[in-house]
């Protein structure tokens, strides 16, 4: 695959400081398909001066200006959705199908949101006597995770260059082709040289220098619990602003009026996509106990007839760990009714999809998130039970409600402790903001509460109203 040698910064490629490399591998052979440069503090130090330099003459270009530049971006997206499509494939796995119409099709949606959104938004709004103006916050670090490597960073990048802040991102260090490819769009879509740069590298070396540099006036992280915590103390201490999105461990809550048969169907196709690496993947299935083998038995045949079409998961290192998680499963006595930890090929990182029934609240599986095609499916006596065991976790970020009408899984959803519900089946709503709970994050995602992220207030009070 086509792979840069540099960084983007300040609108074009340029040399890495450091000699130092990595490895892209594709996740399907285990083959090499590209090396990209690992950034040193000193790349992140020269993107962010670039940001920083960038920044007032974009934060000044009038609204209108930058949702022409969103919507430019959109439609180069648009123009290379097989090209995204392809490279996802190559550097994470998932089938060329979801590639095509979630991995590149998600994001295009979500920059066409901001190109509207940048145009219509009120950035200047009377209140009383005062006038408030909606101000861009500043300098963004975006660090992103690589389960859908483009969406991770339209998400974060269209609602903070909607908001007229400037942008430096270090993405996955699994899945870095897919970010060159945006910085490519970027350029492409005519974005002022500066707004927004591109440092490929570690963690623990770029990402860790992105997240503590005193010219970052937010840093906005998609990725794990114990990063995010990480991040979260480094910006507390320098009174930094910080959106985080982290793990899950959703609840998929049946109640008995549903329609058992497609409530239990979705409920599997949701934990399989994309090999179950989604951070709001609705992990616990929760059954009524008159119908919990009927439901067992239904979950069970589904993940079966999975097979061959799963992905592989993004490394060895997430393989091992979801294997780990199905042992520890087998081992705390829950039953295994479908896949289970052997691999099911001897090349790839591939997992099978497992289901787990007689899983009880208190086991590693009902806890953890695993962040593999694996599902866990709990008994309940009555709704109160339900509601318990589903806000039984320290995440909160997304779940489901089935019933006989929308009126009940509704009424029982706002008992949820979790940023998103989807009732009866509900569509994915771009404009709809996504984010967590409890320890699921803090601040939200998408649509016009994910531009407020990347906005600061100011009021003008005068005398007269
Ligand atoms: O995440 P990391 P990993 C969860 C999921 C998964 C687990 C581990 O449960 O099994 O996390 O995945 C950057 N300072 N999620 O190890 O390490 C890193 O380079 C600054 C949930 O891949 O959190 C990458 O760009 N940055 C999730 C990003 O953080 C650091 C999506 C995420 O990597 C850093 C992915 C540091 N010290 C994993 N260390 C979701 N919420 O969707 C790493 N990074």
């Amino acid at each position: 695959m086509k792979a840069h040698d540099g960084m983007y910064i300040d609108g074009a490629w340029r040399p890495a400081f450091g000699r130092d490399t990595i490895d892209v591998v594709n996740p399907a052979d285990e083959q090499v398909i590209g090396r990209v440069p690992a950034g040193t503090a000193e790349d992140v130090d020269a993107a962010v001066q670039a940001a920083r330099a960038a920044l007032p003459a974009w934060a000044a270009t009038p609204p209108a200006r930058r949702a022409e530049r969103l919507g430019a971006l959109r439609d180069v997206l648009t123009a290379r959705r097989e090209e995204i499509a392809e490279t996802v494939t190559a550097e994470l796995g998932s089938p060329p199908e979801f590639s095509r119409n979630v991995q590149a099709g998600l994001p295009i949606a979500v920059a066409g949101t901001y190109a509207e959104l940048a145009a219509d938004f009120s950035f200047e709004e009377k209140v009383g006597n005062s006038v408030v103006y909606h101000e861009p916050v500043g300098v963004v670090g975006a660090i992103t995770p690589w389960n859908y490597p483009l969406h991770q960073i339209v998400a974060k990048v269209a609602p903070a260059l909607a908001a007229g802040c400037t942008v430096v991102l270090k993405p996955a260090e699994d899945t870095p082709l897919t970010a060159q490819l945006f910085a490519e769009a970027v350029h492409e879509a005519g974005v002022p040289a500066g707004v927004f740069q591109l440092v490929t590298g570690l963690g623990p070396v770029a990402g860790q220098a992105l997240a503590g540099h005193e010219g970052v006036d937010l840093v906005s992280f998609t990725g794990s619990t114990a990063v995010g915590r990480q991040i979260g103390a480094t910006a507390g201490a320098a009174v930094k602003k910080v959106a985080l999105e982290l793990g899950g461990k959703s609840a998929n809550v049946i109640l008995p009026s549903a329609d058992l048969a497609r409530a239990v169907n979705v409920g599997v196709a949701n934990v399989m996509a994309n090999s179950g690496q989604t951070c709001s993947a609705w992990t616990r299935m929760l059954v009524h106990r008159e119908q919990y083998e009927e439901a067992v038995a239904l979950a069970a045949t589904a993940a079966d007839k999975y097979g061959d079409r799963i992905g592989p998961l993004v490394s060895a290192r997430q393989q091992a760990r979801v294997r780990g998680y199905i042992d520890q499963g087998v081992v705390q006595g829950a039953r295994l009714v479908a896949g289970g930890p052997d691999a099911p090929r001897e090349r790839g990182y591939y997992v099978r999809p497992t289901v787990f029934a007689d899983v009880t609240p208190e086991m590693t599986i009902a806890q953890e998130e695993i962040f593999g095609p694996v599902l866990s499916i709990l008994r309940y006596e009555d709704e109160a039970d339900a509601l318990r065991i589903a806000n039984g976790t320290v995440y909160g970020l997304a779940g489901a409600v089935w019933a006989g009408d929308d009126a009940e899984a509704a009424a029982f959803a706002r008992g949820l402790e979790t940023g998103q519900v989807d009732i009866n089946g509900g569509r994915f709503n771009p404009r709809a903001p996504f984010g967590g709970y409890k320890q699921s994050g803090v601040g939200r995602e998408l649509g016009v509460h994910g531009l407020a992220e990347y906005l600061q207030t100011k009021s003008l009070q005068f005398k007269e109203g």
